[in-house]
C-alpha cells in the first residue's frame, strides 16, 4: 500500500502533545515519517509551503515531546513551516482543508488553536514577540518557557537582530531555535549566511586544537589539568570560532549545531536546554524539503507551490500560454535594462516570486538580493537613486507594509526616482490574511511626490513600467497575483500621460470607475447592464495618484451616479480618493457607492471565492450597479464649484 495514501498507524492516535509524550522515544521516527507522508499527500492536493514544513518535522516532534505546550509557547517565525505542528496539536481531522476557504490556515492562528502562540506570516517577528511574552511571564511570576523558532532566512531581517539584541540585555528566560538550512526561499544571502555554515572541522580545527594543547601543556604543574578541562570545554571553544561567537556576543548561551533530523540528539539537547535560564540559542541544522526527493533537490521550487503529483513532484498546472503579471514584469524589466544601463533591480529575498531570475542572469552586477529586509531594500534603493541610477524595487504589496517609513522618509521626501514594483496587489488568496495585498493604495496614496498606478492588464503593466523608469520621481506600479488577461502585446512601449485615465466605454446612466484587476470585470458588468437596459461609462483609472480629477468630476457630474471598484480596503483607497475629490470640489448630490474590501482582514481561500464573497467579480459589480441604479434618480449634469 502506498504510504502516502493512508495516514500511518501512530499518528491518528496522537490527539495532541500529551498523547505524543506517552510514546517511547524509539517510536518517534515513525511518527515523523507518518507526518511527512500526510504533509506531502495533503499539500499535493491543496498547494502550500512544502519544503519548509518537511524540514522541521523532527524538530517539531522533539519540541512537543520535550516541552509542555501550550503552557510553554512555541512561536514559528513566518509560520509557513508549521504543518507538523498543526498535525500534532489536534488538527489532523481538518488538515485536508489546509488553505481552503473555511478550512484551516496555512499559518499559525491564535483563533484556530491554543497551541498557536502568535499569528504569523510576515517574517522575523518571533524573537520580539517571544521576548515580550517571556518578559510578561516574569512580571506575572508565571512559569513556562517561550521558544522562538526562526530560520536562517528570517534571521537576515533587522527586526530579528533588534529582538536578539534586546533579549541579550534583558536576560529573560528565552529559547531561540535557529533552523538553519542554508536557504531562504532562494539560497540565503548576506554575510552571516556563510558564517553559519562555517565548520571548524578538518585541518583548521586539528591545527588549532594542537596549538592550544601545546600551549596549555607548557604551563608548569597545572598543564595537564588545563588540557583535560579544555577537552571538556571543546564545545564552547568551537562555539567561540563558529556561529556561537555571534550569539555569545549578544549574551546568548549558544548550543549546537545539532543535527535537526536526529530525534535522539534533538531531544537530548532540548531536555538540557529546558532547565537552563537566560537567553539560549540552539543552532539546529536541517535540510529543506527533507524526506521528499523532489523537494530536497529543488527546495526553492518546493518552498511554496500549487498542486502537484505526489509521486513525481510534477506541478498540476493547467497548461496556458497566458503569462503571469510577474513574468511580464520580469521580461519587460530585462528589455528596459538592455536599453538603459541605469536600471538596477532589488529584491528582498524573492528573486523567483518577483520575476527577477532572468534579470539576475543577464545583469548580475545590477541585481541585488538584500535578504528579507524590505526596509533596507527601500533605503538602499534611495541610495542607488541618489547616485543617478534607476532602482526598481520589486516587493510584494503586503511586504512593503514593513517599509512604510522608508518609502516616506527616504524616497518620497527627497523625491527620488525609485520604482516600486508591487506584485501581489489586491486579493491574493490561499495564503490568507497576512498575505493579501489590500492596503497599498491606502498606505501609498497620501504620500507627497509619489505617483501610484495600477494596470488593467499585462500589456498596460509594460507601458506603466516604461513610464515609471522614465519618471523623475518615485512611482509605485501595483499589479495582481497570477495570470494576465491574455491580451496581445503592443510592439512599442509608450509613456502614459501621468494622471490621465482611460475611458473604455461610454454610457448614460452610470459611471463605473475601476482600478487595476477590477477593470475587466467592470466592463463585463457593463455589458450585462446593457442587456438589462442600462448603459454605463467605464473608466480605467490607471492612476490612483494623481487622479484624473477633471475627467472624473466631469463624468460624475454628467452621470449623477458613480460606482468605484478596487481590490483594496475601502478606507483610504481609490474610492475614498474620489469621495475626497467630490468633497473638495463641492460636487454634492451624486450617488456614489464604493466597491472595495470592508473593514476586515481578508481570510484565506481561492481568489475567485473571495472576490465573489466580497462582490468584486463581474456579478458583484453588476449587483452593486443595479442597486445604485435603483436609487432615486439624482440630477444629472450637476454643477460643481471651485475648490474652496
Ligand atoms: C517580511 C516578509 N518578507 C518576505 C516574506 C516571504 N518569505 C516567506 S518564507 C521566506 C524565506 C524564509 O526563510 P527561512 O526563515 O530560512 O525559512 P525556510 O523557508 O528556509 O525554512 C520568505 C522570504 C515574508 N514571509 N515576510
Amino acid at each position: 500500500m502506498d504510504s502516502r495514501k493512508v495516514a500511518g498507524r501512530l499518528l491518528p492516535r496522537i490527539s495532541g502533545p500529551q498523547a505524543l509524550k506517552k510514546l517511547p522515544p524509539e517510536l518517534l521516527p515513525q511518527v515523523a515519517q507518518e507526518i511527512r507522508d500526510v504533509i506531502i499527500e495533503t499539500v499535493s492536493r491543496t498547494g502550500g509551503h512544502l519544503a519548509p514544513s518537511l524540514g522541521v518535522v523532527e524538530l517539531t516532534v522533539a519540541l512537543h515531546y520535550v516541552f509542555d505546550t501550550p503552557r510553554d509557547k512555541i512561536i514559528w517565525d513566518v509560520g509557513h513551516q508549521a504543518y507538523a505542528h498543526k498535525l500534532l496539536t489536534g488538527r489532523q481531522d481538518r488538515f485536508h482543508t489546509l488553505r481552503q476557504y473555511g478550512g484551516i490556515s496555512g499559518f499559525p492562528k491564535r483563533a484556530e488553536s491554543p497551541y498557536d502562540a502568535l499569528d504569523t506570516g510576515h517574517s522575523s517577528t518571533s524573537v520580539s514577540a517571544a521576548l515580550g511574552m517571556a518578559s510578561a511571564r516574569c512580571i506575572k511570576r508565571e512559569s513556562g518557557r517561550v521558544i522562538a523558532v526562526i530560520g536562517d532566512g528570517a534571521l537576515t531581517a533587522g527586526m530579528a537582530f533588534e529582538g536578539l539584541n534586546n533579549a541579550g540585555d534583558l536576560n529573560k528566560n528565552l529559547i531561540v531555535i535557529l533552523n538553519d538550512n542554508g536557504m531562504s526561499i532562494a539560497p540565503n544571502v548576506g554575510a552571516l549566511s556563510s558564517f553559519f555554515s562555517r565548520k571548524l572541522t578538518g585541518r583548521t580545527m586539528v591545527f588549532l586544537k594542537k596549538q592550544v594543547e601545546h600551549m596549555l601543556r607548557s604551563f608548569p604543574a597545572i598543564g595537564d589539568d588545563l588540557v583535560a578541562w579544555a577537552k571538556k570545554s571543546e564545545e564552547s571553544v568551537k562555539a567561540f570560532f563558529t556561529p556561537g561567537m555571534l550569539f555569545e556576543a549578544l549574551k546568548f548561551n549558544y548550543l549546537g549545531p545539532v543535527d535537526g533530523h536526529r530525534l535522539d540528539h534533538l531531544i537530548e539537547t532540548l531536555n538540557n536546554v529546558k532547565y537552563l535560564t537566560g537567553p539560549i540559542l540552539v543552532h539546529v541544522r536541517t535540510i529543506k524539503g527533507k524526506g521528499y526527493e523532489p523537494a530536497e533537490v529543488n527546495p526553492t521550487g518546493f518552498h511554496g507551490l500549487g498542486k502537484f503529483n505526489a509521486d513525481t513532484g510534477e506541478p498540476k498546472k493547467s497548461v496556458s500560454d497566458i503569462l503571469s503579471y510577474t513574468e511580464v514584469f520580469g521580461e519587460t524589466l530585462v528589455r528596459l535594462a538592455r536599453e538603459d544601463k541605469r536600471i538596477v533591480a532589488i529584491t528582498a529575498a524573492m528573486p523567483d516570486g518577483t520575476g527577477l531570475v532572468d534579470f539576475r542572469k543577464y545583469f548580475p552586477d545590477r541585481f541585488f538580493d538584500v535578504g528579507i529586509c524590505e526596509q533596507h531594500a527601500v533605503t538602499f534603493s534611495a541610495g542607488l537613486a541618489l547616485e543617478g541610477l534607476r532602482p526598481v524595487a520589486a516587493i510584494y504589496s503586503t511586504f512593503l507594509q514593513r517599509a512604510y517609513d522608508q518609502v516616506l522618509h527616504d524616497v518620497c521626501l527627497q523625491n527620488l526616482p525609485v520604482v516600486f514594483a508591487l506584485d501581489r496587489g489586491g486579493v491574493v488568496g490561499e495564503d490568507g490574511e497576512t498575505h493579501q495585498g489590500l492596503f497599498d493604495l491606502s498606505y501609498l496614496r497620501h504620500l507627497p511626490n509619489l505617483t501610484l498606478m495600477a494596470p488593467k492588464d499585462e500589456d498596460e503593466l509594460r507601458h506603466m513600467l516604461f513610464t515609471a523608469v522614465h519618471h523623475p520621481g518615485p512611482v509605485a506600479v501595483r499589479y495582481p497575483r497570477g495570470q494576465g488577461a491574455g491580451v496581445a502585446f503592443s510592439s512599442t512601449l509608450k509613456k502614459l500621460p501621468i494622471g490621465k485615465a482611460e475611458v473604455l466605454r461610454e454610457g448614460q446612466d452610470l459611471l463605473i470607475l475601476a482600478v487595476g484587476a477590477s477593470v475587466y470585470p467592470a466592463l463585463q458588468a457593463a455589458q450585462e447592464l446593457e442587456q438589462q437596459g442600462f448603459s454605463a461609462t467605464v473608466v480605467n483609472a490607471r492612476f490612483i495618484k494623481p487622479l484624473d480629477e477633471n475627467l472624473i468630476l466631469n463624468l460624475a457630474a454628467k452621470h449623477g451616479r458613480v460606482l468605484t471598484v478596487e481590490e483594496n480596503v475601502a478606507q483610504g483607497g481609490f474610492g475614498s480618493a474620489v469621495l475626497e475629490l467630490f468633497a473638495d470640489w463641492d460636487l454634492t448630490g451624486v450617488a456614489i457607492k464604493r466597491l472595495a474590501i470592508p473593514d476586515v482582514f481578508l481570510e484565506h481561500g481561492s481568489p475567485a471565492i473571495l472576490r465573489k464573497k466580497y462582490g468584486l467579480d463581474a456579478p458583484g459589480i453588476l449587483q452593486a450597479a443595479l442597486t445604485l441604479l435603483q436609487k432615486p434618480a439624482l440630477p444629472k449634469n450637476v454643477v460643481w464649484g471651485s475648490f474652496s
